[in-house]
């Protein structure tokens, strides 16, 4: 299991350069990742974009002149025409660029044109957080907004899957509610117990699910035994299953902007690896989410 993103770099490496396929490129800092992507042998690219606007950007980062791009001025098609490349095979890897994350889910979602492998598809953000020993995953905090006890069930899977897939064979998984006790007035409490009880009979991948339990639990054995709450997972907690979007974007943002934590972000279930980052999020955090969706590709 990687521990940090100097790991993950390390590992993208050892892999075949992936083509990514990017949506609406006109962005300094999406063309900086990719040109660092491509420096450090990981990936190559098809900017898909305002041409006018990206020329002058990728020149500035570094990018060849004979860098692939593909001219589509308006914003919706060109997050289509990003799609399409990746479903003919053209490239391995979406990524969003400078456009809001709805109109991007949207393209990837399109019926007849998107990368729907008939799964649920949700968002995995992943953080390396100064002075903890290893990467802290979240799910879902950027793509279903409220989900049922089914759709939480699939994003954990999901997430379980590729925590499989980076090494981690049985993740400590809570999944978050605001304190240990189920309540029917707080139904998250509810699905967490469902969860925990369904990840004892096999149906989930292999690990540790527990819930309900409050985030200070989740992270540290001292809240725990405060707490007088039995815990296996309390103070090393690999992965954490959130009630519902705003809690997820609120733990990633906290972590980002109070604990100065290094964030990547994937979406999880379509049929090819897709990197959604926030427009905000630095160079180091896309070309981290490259890196990190490069490893679900065949190696070298
Ligand atoms: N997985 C698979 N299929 C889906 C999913 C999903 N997660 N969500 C919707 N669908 C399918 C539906 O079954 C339906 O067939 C079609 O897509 C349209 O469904 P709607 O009308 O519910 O979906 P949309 O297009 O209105 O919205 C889907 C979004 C993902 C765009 C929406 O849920 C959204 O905006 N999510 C929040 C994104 C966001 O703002 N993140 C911010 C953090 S960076």
């Amino acid at each position: 299991m990687y521990c940090n993103y100097q790991q993950v770099i390390a590992a993208a490496q050892a892999r075949r350069p992936a083509v990514i396929s990017v949506a609406v490129a006109q962005d300094a800092e999406v063309l900086e990742a990719v040109k660092l992507a491509y420096d450090s042998g990981i990936a190559t690219v098809i900017l898909v974009g305002n041409a006018a606007q990206i020329k002058p950007l990728a020149e500035q980062a570094g990018l060849s002149a004979a860098i692939q791009i593909v001219d589509e001025p308006d914003v919706a098609k060109a997050a289509l025409k990003a799609v399409s490349i990746v479903r003919a095979g053209e490239a391995q890897v979406l990524m969003k660029g400078f456009i809001n994350s709805s109109d991007f889910l949207k393209a990837v979602l399109n019926q007849e044109e998107g990368l729907r492998n008939g799964r649920l598809l949700s968002h995995l953000a992943v953080f390396e957080i100064p002075g903890q020993p290893k990467l802290l995953f979240v799910t879902d905090g950027g793509m279903n907004i409220a989900p049922s006890l089914a759709e939480k069930q699939d994003i954990l899977i999901s997430a379980m899957l590729a925590l499989n897939g980076m090494g981690l064979a049985k993740p400590n998984v809570a999944v978050l509610t605001a304190n240990e006790q189920v309540n029917p007035r707080m139904p998250a409490t509810m699905d967490a117990k469902a969860l925990a009880d369904l990840s004892l009979t096999g149906v989930l991948p292999p690990g540790i699910v527990e819930g309900p339990i409050a985030l200070d639990v989740a992270v540290s054995a001292a809240a725990a035994q405060h707490k007088n709450i039995t815990s296996k997972i309390a103070g090393n907690v690999d992965l954490i299953l959130v009630p519902n979007i705003e809690t997820g974007n609120a733990i990633g943002k906290t972590l980002i902007y109070y604990a100065g934590a290094k964030m990547a972000g994937l979406v999880l279930g379509a049929s090819s690896p897709v990197v959604m980052t926030s427009r905000a999020e630095t160079v180091e955090g896309k070309l981290n989410s490259i890196a990190l969706a490069c490893l679900g590709l065949p190696e070298k």
